[in-house]
């Protein structure tokens, strides 16, 4: 029997029926209705918001939630197959949903009020209402115990002042998940679009996750009810746990990524000729592509064993670190060499593999850099703290 070209290790035959059918769900939405209009919306720096309500009715936002909140109830690993048909699509398209789910969504589940996740989850599960993270600050994003964002009680109210930079979803957001220092530590609130003070600009001349929204959120002293804090965790352990969420989210999305520039650039090289053959039929092109489905194929047995361990509930941040790191590195290692082997077709978005090295460099950088999943690995392995 012939082997997957994108699935060597038959990876697939290690999914339930369950997670076959998210997968072959999701990959179809990709391949009707993100691929037809992606390179446009791209180009043109658009969000393509027409699809929010179709990703809401295929249970896409906070999918691993429970259906009691209007969400879907899915595994982790489901949960990880999503990311990687909505990157095979684009990194833009993916940030959205990783973004609602895991950094919005979540904390208003495992922070939340019983009154808050019913105020907001189903609205947000349907896609009515968009969320937006915000922990980085404009001073350096790596380190966010250095926060300057403050949040000072007054009465029944919070009063907040400060700014946040690279915010996906920013300007689409209705509500915005910000994380300020209090007297207490540091604490998450729900500041809602409109609240006085609170506004949003978006950041333009992008080069990447051009289909996505990013923007800088400005507080100035927006004031806040106390039923908008989440009550149920202080400290920097309240954002780097919805971190682990999406990083995690963020290891499946690249393999989807690395999937799309290698099925284009098998297809093209083979079409290519040049010295009266075709690229394909080179070593040095075949030795370039093996490279690239054995990177593809460790990536996915990498994942796989991560969502089981996620959903036997005994996932670590340093593996998700390892392998935030090894896929994002990977995949943008593979869009780099799949633009070289297009020639000079790979520099336009006529092709894929430029939109998706573009896109990679922000994945790679953002929820951690790869020197900080580097440096989270190195601290696991020596014990020394080398921040
Ligand atoms: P440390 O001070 O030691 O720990 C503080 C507390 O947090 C706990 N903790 C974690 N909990 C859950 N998940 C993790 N990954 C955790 N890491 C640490 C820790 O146990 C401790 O708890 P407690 O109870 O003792 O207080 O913090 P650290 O030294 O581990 O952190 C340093 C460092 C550099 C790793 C951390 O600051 C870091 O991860 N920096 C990178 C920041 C980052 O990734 N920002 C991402 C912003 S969001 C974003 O980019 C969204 S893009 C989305 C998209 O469009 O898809
Ligand atoms: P810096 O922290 O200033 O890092 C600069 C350089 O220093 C990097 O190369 C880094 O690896 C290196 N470095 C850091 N620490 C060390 C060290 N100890 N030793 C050696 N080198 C080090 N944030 C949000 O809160 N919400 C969002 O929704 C969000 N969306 C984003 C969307 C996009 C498109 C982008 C690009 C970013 C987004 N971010 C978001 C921000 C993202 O998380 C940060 O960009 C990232 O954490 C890095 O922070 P920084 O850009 O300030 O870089």
């Amino acid at each position: 029997m012939a082997l997957q070209p994108y699935d060597l290790f038959d990876v697939r035959s290690l999914l339930t029926e369950e997670e076959r059918a998210v997968q072959d769900t999701v990959a179809r939405f990709t391949d009707e209705r993100v691929l037809p209009i992606i390179g446009d919306a791209f180009d043109q720096g658009r969000f393509p918001k027409e699809l929010v309500g179709e990703i809401a009715e295929l249970g896409l936002l906070g999918s691993s939630l429970p259906e009691q909140y209007g969400c879907a109830g899915l595994n982790a690993v489901s949960y990880g197959l999503i990311c990687q048909e909505l990157e095979r699509g684009d990194s833009g398209i993916r940030s959205f949903v990783s973004v609602q789910s895991s950094l919005c969504m979540y904390p208003i589940y495992a922070y939340g009020s019983e009154e808050q996740r019913m105020r907001w989850l189903p609205d947000m599960a349907a896609g009515k209402v968009i969320g937006c993270f915000g922990l980085t600050e404009p001073h350096g994003g790596s380190d966010p115990a250095n926060m300057k964002t403050v949040a000072k009680r007054d009465g029944d109210d919070w009063v907040i002042n400060g700014s946040k930079m690279w915010i996906t979803n920013g300007n689409l957001a209705d509500i915005a998940i910000v994380w300020a220092q209090t007297e207490d530590g540091i604490q998450g609130f729900l500041v809602e679009k409109g609240m006085k003070g609170f506004a949003a600009q978006e950041i333009k001349h992008k080069m990447s996750l051009r289909a996505s929204v990013t923007s800088s959120l400005f507080f100035d002293n927006v004031r806040v009810p106390d039923a908008n804090r989440l009550p149920n965790v202080k400290g920097l352990k309240g954002p780097l746990g919805c971190l682990t969420q999406a990083r995690y989210g963020i290891t499946w999305g690249p393999i989807g990524a690395a999937i799309a520039c290698l099925d284009e650039t098998l297809k093209y090289t083979k079409e290519r000729m040049l010295f009266g053959r075709s690229v394909a039929a080179t070593q040095s092109a075949q030795i370039k592509m093996a490279e690239m489905a054995r990177r593809i194929t460790l990536a996915q047995l990498l994942v796989v064993q991560l969502g089981r361990l996620k959903d036997a509930g005994t996932m670590q941040p340093t593996q998700v670190s390892l392998a935030k790191w090894n896929n994002c590195r990977m995949a943008i290692d593979i869009a780099r060499e799949c633009r070289d082997l297009l020639g000079g077709a790979g520099i336009t978005t006529e092709h894929s593999p430029i939109r998706h090295a573009l896109n990679l460099e922000s994945v790679i950088t953002y929820e951690g850099t790869e020197t900080v999943h580097q440096l989270v690995v190195g601290r696991e392995l020596t014990g020394i703290n080398a921040f």
